[in-house]
């Protein structure tokens, strides 16, 4: 056990000079082999004996050495072969991360960031003598491991298999090779790079035999927790799902994590505040957002649904709640909005608008989606009441100019705060907010076309 390492080198080095290779054309001495890869006849010899002396290859009476069946597993080309393990596994890189594990039982941290100054996964990314070998097992790990998964579990009760994230595919290619019937989608990535932030997503589709439908989707990534597309990938590292079958990637370049999300991202109660538009975000689950700005005399609101992907065209929208649509249109800078512009609507309550039949560039259609405003004029907290608080907030805020920050507190939508302000939330004082109705789930309905996996793997 002690000297393991010595053996682990031995096996190392004598697959980097390849010598199972040569030896799969009939038996060798130490000085042809030496020859042959240009190494010291001696030290050869010894190597050689090393490797006898487990098993690997075999001494021979006139001085030759065999491959044994346990050293043919290390040919290049051997079925089930091992020579990228031996390759990957005695690396220098491995031999270093290995020296520091004293310091990473002792700190907790990683070893590849102490000896090398980055973490693992990137230092094999710009070492790739060793990072390919590296790939190559793990693909071949994963095919040993398929073949026992495919015995093991029953695929023919599904129809696509989306296979996120996985090497070079292979798993995804041998199971649909055993259940013909089965339709597979292929989600990959640039992992880890390119570094200069241009790493792209992509799927593509696979019946057994053909690749199909390949597609960029890096457009239809966004940011958790916020709402804005328009995103810049960096190291992508890793993919993710949800209990809903949802899919995420994560970035250890920007630490950010993001959701693919073919369709509806987000939705935003907007008001232009003097000149500049301000949004207040409407969360599409849990307790709606509040709108605490003026409807002004005919109460009028904009809602703004924020789409992956640029819309073709959107069949209707619909209001449940007091007030009307008075116009709709994707929204003239950013064809990933559509903006619905509302009249009449009541104070106090809670309102949804429902979009159908929404159609975006890519094909997508989404039959029904919604999101829901709560409607509060004065609610500059938006905690659901006006009260004592809310006129605390708008005087502390009046005479500074209108931002990103304090927009709530300009209810009168005019681009100032000011004492109207303050009057107008004190008018409002006492007025509270209704429950939310528990229409808060179901947002997407029927969907056609989304790519959304019927069972989904790492
Ligand atoms: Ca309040
Ligand atoms: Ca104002």
């Amino acid at each position: 056990m002690l000297n393991g390492h010595c053996l682990e080198q031995a096996l190392h080095v004598a697959d980097r000079l390849g010598l199972a290779d040569l030896l799969a054309a009939g038996p060798m001495n130490a000085d042809g082999l030496a020859q042959e890869v240009k190494a010291d006849p001696t030290s050869m010899l010894r190597l050689l004996r090393a490797r006898a002396s487990v098993g690997v290859f075999e001494e021979e009476p006139d001085g030759r050495f065999a491959l044994t069946p346990l050293g043919a597993t290390l040919r290049t080309y051997a079925p089930g072969s091992v020579r990228d393990g031996a390759l990957y596994y005695g690396s220098s890189v491995m031999w270093r991360v290995w020296g520091g594990l004293l310091h990473s039982v002792q700190t907790g941290e990683s070893a590849s960031r102490h000896v090398h100054g980055v973490s693992f996964y990137e230092h094999l990314l710009r070492h790739p003598e060793v990072g390919d070998p590296f790939n190559r097992y793990m693909a071949k790990t994963s095919e040993w491991h398929t073949e026992a998964m495919i015995w093991a579990y029953d695929f023919g009760g599904i129809k696509t298999l989306v296979d996120v994230g996985g090497g070079f595919g292979g798993t995804l290619a041998a199971i649909l090779a055993a259940f013909p019937a089965l339709q597979g989608v292929y989600v990959f990535g640039d992992y880890l790079g390119p570094n200069n932030g241009t790493a792209r997503i992509f799927t593509l589709n696979y019946d057994g035999t053909t690749a199909s439908n390949f597609q960029d989707i890096t457009g239809q990534l966004f940011a958790i927790p916020t709402t804005s597309g328009d995103i810049l990938l960096t190291n992508v590292s890793s993919f993710g799902e949800d209990a809903a079958g949802e899919l995420y990637i994560t970035d250890i370049g920007n630490g950010n994590v993001y959701k693919i999300s073919s369709m509806l991202v987000g939705a935003a109660s907007r008001k232009i505040h003097g000149a500049t538009a301000y949004d207040i975000d409407l969360p599409l689950t849990g307790n709606p957002g509040i709108e605490c700005s003026s409807g002004g005399a005919n109460g009028d609101y904009t809602m703004a649904f924020k789409f992956a992907v640029a819309l073709s065209t959107v069949g209707n929208a619909t209001v449940t709640g007091t007030g009307s649509v008075s116009s709709r249109a994707i929204d003239g800078t950013d064809a990933r909005q559509y903006n619905v512009n509302l009249t009449g609507v009541a104070n106090a309550q809670n309102l949804t608008v429902t979009l159908t039949n929404v159609t975006d560039v890519a094909g997508n259609i989404s039959s029904s989606v919604s999101a829901t405003m709560g409607v509060l004029a004065g609610d500059t907290t938006g905690n659901g009441r006006v009260n004592s608080s809310d006129i605390s907030q708008t005087q502390s805020q009046a005479g500074l100019p209108v931002t990103a920050d304090n927009f709530r507190e300009d209810v009168t939508v005019n681009g100032a705060i000011n004492s109207s302000d303050i009057s107008f939330v004190q008018s409002q004082s006492g007025m509270a907010l209704p429950a939310p109705s528990p229409a808060t789930t179901s947002r997407f309905s029927g969907d056609r076309n989304r790519r959304r996996a019927e069972s989904a793997k790492r």
